[in-house]
């Protein structure tokens, strides 16, 4: 089993590769500080600490098993993934993708661009910081990889030459089991606040929304639409007010696009129903919810726009029909919707779940929070079909209510 750096050895490990005068200059007194964010990999910031404006690197290391979840084996071959789609990512939109200086094949390492301007978005989304540029970024970045990588841009034998490149089996099946099975049956995985107790009994014997669910499960699972990243949730999202970056796609593989849309939005709604506890007075509240709505609203207008446009522009013979290319986007939505309401589901009541939540220690007011998405995600993937437009998905979050039984 491979080793795991530690902070010394992350140090000596980019003077093994020749990459400490590269990147810091000559005699840099560099220090290493373990980053616990995330649940997959090995994380160290370098940083040099005499420098004026001290500049940084990540290196991240994958182990063969979750780092968070040791249980959890992972293929070390998610490394060369990442890697590869940041690559592909980089091509197509390189304003929204982290530099890589070293891939070492060898080691599953990864040198690259440390963000020290930037907050994770899921911190942004508890502090109530509103991005101007976020929702641009995102609708750009998800219609540009998106459409670059689906058959509507490349040849049908490069999509099929490509495919392979991306099976990523083993953390397929993690998705699989974590989102789409286990939190809809009895599982010892699956954990949630005791308030909603009765909330996941409804849910373990409701077989319309099992079966809905199996369906967006074996979309996930047959319908190799385009590369997507396949964990795209806030966290995943380096931001400030200038600039945004898309951070670990090691879960990537060929599948269907609106996974990662709904992933993001399911997240941004997420921002929404916490803010009762984390935005202090009501018009700060209020304020930054309108802002999260108009965030789903435009991040979704920007990336139909600019997914049209790539295909008037850049899309191969064989698919010009105005009719299916509207046919495509509203299945789109619709995908989006029903893939968003099964990342809320499996957040709140599946193992995974996310600090937005979490760092809530009022059991009542986290269960307020996390039973307004959970209404959310019924409503979205129960209405699915009927969703004409993106206000559909956004007028449904500005109902959604808490479980009845908390509301006394
Ligand atoms: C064992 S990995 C648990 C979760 O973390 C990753 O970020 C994925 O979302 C996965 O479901
Ligand atoms: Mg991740």
């Amino acid at each position: 089993m491979a080793e795991s750096l530690t902070e010394l050895t992350a140090i000596e490990y980019l003077a093994q590769k020749n990459l400490t005068k590269k990147l810091f200059g000559d005699s840099p007194n560099l220090t290493a500080t373990k980053i616990t964010e995330g649940n997959v990999n090995v994380l160290f910031k370098i940083s040099d600490q005499d420098a004026q404006k001290s500049k940084a690197v990540l290196v991240k290391q994958a182990l063969p098993y979750s780092w968070r979840y040791p249980d959890f084996k992972m293929p070390v071959d998610r490394a060369r993934i990442e890697y590869r789609v940041l690559e592909i990512e980089g091509k197509y939109c390189p304003a929204q993708v982290p530099e890589v200086y070293l891939f070492d094949e060898d080691d599953h390492i990864m040198v690259m661009e440390f963000f020290d301007n930037h907050l994770v978005m899921r911190d942004g989304l508890t502090q109530q910081v509103e991005y101007p540029r976020i929702a641009e970024h995102m609708g750009l970045f998800l219609a540009k990889t998106l459409f670059y990588t689906s058959d509507l841009f490349l040849s049908s034998g490069e999509k099929k030459a490509l495919v392979p490149d991306f099976i990523n089996p083993v953390l397929c099946k993690i998705q699989e089991d974590l989102v789409f099975t286990q939190p809809f049956m009895e599982h010892p995985n699956n954990r949630w606040t005791p308030a909603l107790a009765p909330l996941v009994t409804e849910i373990y014997t409701n077989d319309i929304l099992r079966k809905e669910i199996y369906q967006l499960k074996e979309r996930y699972m047959s319908h190799a639409q385009a590369l997507i990243h396949n964990d795209l949730h806030t966290g995943s999202i380096m931001v400030n007010e200038q600039d945004t970056k898309v951070i670990d796609p090691e879960f990537a593989f060929f599948g269907p696009m609106g996974h990662d849309i709904g992933t993001y939005l399911g997240n941004l709604v997420f921002g929404h129903v916490i803010q009762d506890f984390y935005a202090h007075g009501r018009s700060r509240k209020t304020s930054y919810q309108a802002w999260i709505l108009e965030t789903i609203r435009d991040t979704w207008k920007i990336f139909e726009q600019e997914f049209r446009t790539l295909w008037d522009q850049n899309g191969i013979d064989g698919w010009q029909s105005p009719a299916f290319k509207d046919y495509y986007l509203l299945e789109l939505l619709r995908d989006s919707a029903g893939f968003g309401a099964a990342e809320m589901f499996r957040r709140i009541i599946g193992m995974a779940h996310v600090q937005d939540f979490e760092h809530i220690e009022d059991e009542k007011a986290r269960a307020i929070a996390e039973s307004t998405a959970l209404t959310v995600a019924n409503n979205w993937i129960m209405n699915q079909s009927s969703f004409t437009s993106i206000d559909d998905l956004i007028s449904i979050i500005q109902r959604a209510e808490p479980f009845q039984a908390l509301k006394e």
